[in-house]
């Protein structure tokens, strides 16, 4: 089994943002829970270097636009760690072997008859780096994402035959009804499909900063082709996820098999609702012309408000996600953002959002669990909790958790699968209250009962901690390692007694402290 996650590239015209830092997050939480799974897993990011967004804010700024590309570039390389994402590797669209791969596939695209020589005319953004179509501009000539005033383009370019792939297209929306999630997002690129497509242009003739076309070096491929191409490109040079700098190929892998071989096509593009045309519509009608396999699923989620409007770095209303992180650390904005805003949907986020999520449900309802439940033991029964047979009570509850859990993560519903996981937190936070372990304690005939109630809440501790490893890696790896569980295979979110009980319980600092 192979799983491949990927991210937009983003563009370096700029730092990176708390938006970039949401996809990323969530593209890491699926990676790590299907390597959780025990598959092969492969997850990508990257940045977007050309096109007129990076050109125009390099000229801005008096730099030349690699001078840009290579300093943001690096910033955005700087937010994964911290992110605490596990990517296995970060691609650069001027990576001379990304280069090389764009002119091969757009050459194939070529020799298959889909590109043809003419003249566009049409109102362009220059931030989206695209074209509007006549119901997509806003009053005053404007972008409706940016705001920014229309320029009238026109120029002799090489376009794709994007109108040759209408059926097609309109056929594997028609078979594969998982293609592009949530709903919404489907019907939204079906009935732009059904609206009758137009081609596009495959090159810039005006533009230099970019990728050169191969059969006229006058022209650079128009950014998004160039961009696309990416989640295909990078695994043909990455290196094998996790392989020593010497490139040895990990033992889970199918042997010979490269990169490409073992996981295109993509299991998941996740994307921002703002560039659903251009990976619902564009990028499968160019895999086809290229003769490539599609990917599997296109997961649109929405954006990140503040005061009511796109988080965007062009209207300036962002969060600094370094900031957050130099605060609370990587695991509570990895949470607030995956549990506040529905995955899928628009939401709005705030920092007083963000203190109450993180006082009432990680200090209090996650973190107290596991430091009282640990103390407890320690009190009671000098750090061991008894192998003994776990409460029935819980049984339904956290017996097929697990199977639940990956079949929403199987449809990247991150927000659907933590708040159940929550449930679980709650529900062994009324256990204690109900049990009441430390009147138990008092009474030497209850002492089979208290065995029970604390080894079924380790167990239960245990289960969520495995579970929402992916969300929260950081503080669930010292949770996990106080309880004495090795390794974070789903296979110990199942509802019975490990090895780990049984063994003495170490000690827990506080998971989330109370903020300053
Ligand atoms: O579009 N809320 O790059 P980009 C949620 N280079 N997500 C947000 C967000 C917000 N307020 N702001 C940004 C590009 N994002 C192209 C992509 S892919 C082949 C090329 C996230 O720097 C979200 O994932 O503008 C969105 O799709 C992406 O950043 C856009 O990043």
């Amino acid at each position: 089994m192979s799983f491949y996650v990927t991210t937009p590239i983003y563009y370096v015209n700029a730092a990176p943002h708390l938006g970039h830092a949401y996809t990323t997050i969530a593209a890491d939480v699926m990676a790590r829970h299907h390597r959780q799974r025990g598959e092969e897993v492969f997850f990508l990011t990257g940045t977007d270097e050309h096109g007129e967004p990076v050109a125009d804010a390099a000229h801005a700024l008096g730099i030349e636009p690699q001078e840009l590309a290579d300093k943001n570039a690096e910033r955005f390389k700087a937010l994964a760690p911290r992110l605490d994402a596990s990517n296995d590797f970060f691609i650069r669209t001027t990576d001379p072997e990304h280069e090389a791969v764009v002119q091969q596939v757009l050459s194939k695209v070529r020799e298959n008859g889909f590109v043809y020589e003419g003249t566009y005319e049409g109102w362009y953004c220059p931030r989206c780096a695209d074209f509007k179509a006549d119901n997509e501009i806003d009053e005053g000539n404007r972008c409706p994402i940016h705001h920014v005033e229309l320029t009238r383009e026109q120029e002799d370019n090489y376009f794709f035959k994007l109108s040759a792939f209408q059926q097609r297209l309109e056929d594997l929306y028609a078979e594969r009804e998982d293609f592009v999630a949530p709903r919404t997002r489907y019907n939204e690129a079906l009935s732009f499909i059904r609206s009758g497509l137009r081609d596009v242009p495959l090159s810039r003739h005006k533009l230099t900063w970019g990728v050169k076309v191969p059969w006229d070096e006058q022209h650079v491929f128009y950014v998004w082709f160039d961009a696309l191409l990416n989640y295909y490109s990078a695994l043909s040079y990455a290196p094998e996820p996790g392989a020593p700098a010497s490139g040895a190929t990990p033992a889970s892998a199918a042997p010979g098999a490269s990169l490409t071989e073992r996981m295109w096509p993509a299991s998941y593009h996740l994307i921002g609702k703002d560039i659903l045309r251009f990976h619902a519509v564009y990028w499968p009608a160019l895999l086809m012309a290229a003769g490539l396999e599609l990917p599997e699923h296109v997961f649109v989620h929405g954006f990140l408000l503040m005061d009511g409007e796109k988080m965007s770095k062009s209207l300036g209303n962002v969060l600094d996600p370094f900031a957050v992180i130099d605060r609370y650390g990587a695991d509570a904005l990895r949470f607030y953002l995956l549990r506040d805003v529905p995955f899928g949907q628009d939401g709005s986020v705030s920092t007083a959002a963000f203190e109450l999520r993180y006082e009432s449900e990680l200090a209090n309802d996650l973190g107290n669990l596991a430091s009282r439940t640990i103390a407890m033991v320690h009190r009671y029964r000098d750090g061991v909790a008894a192998a003994v047979t776990l409460d029935g009570e819980l049984e339904g509850e956290f017996g097929g958790l697990a199977g639940e859990v990956q079949w929403l993560m199987d449809r990247a519903e991150l927000t659907g699968a933590l708040e159940l996981i929550w449930q679980r937190v709650r529900r062994l936070n009324r256990y204690v209250e109900e049990r009441a372990p430390w009147r138990l304690a008092k009474d030497e005939a209850s002492a089979q009962q208290l065995d029970v109630v604390l080894s079924s809440l380790v167990a239960g501790i245990r289960v969520v901690a495995v579970l929402l490893h992916p969300y929260l890696p950081t503080s669930t790896d010292k949770l996990l390692g106080a309880l004495g569980v090795e390794g974070r295979s789903l296979a110990l979110a199942r509802w019975e007694a490990t090895d780990a009980l049984g063994c003495k319980l170490g000690q827990l600092e506080p998971l989330f402290p109370k903020s300053q």
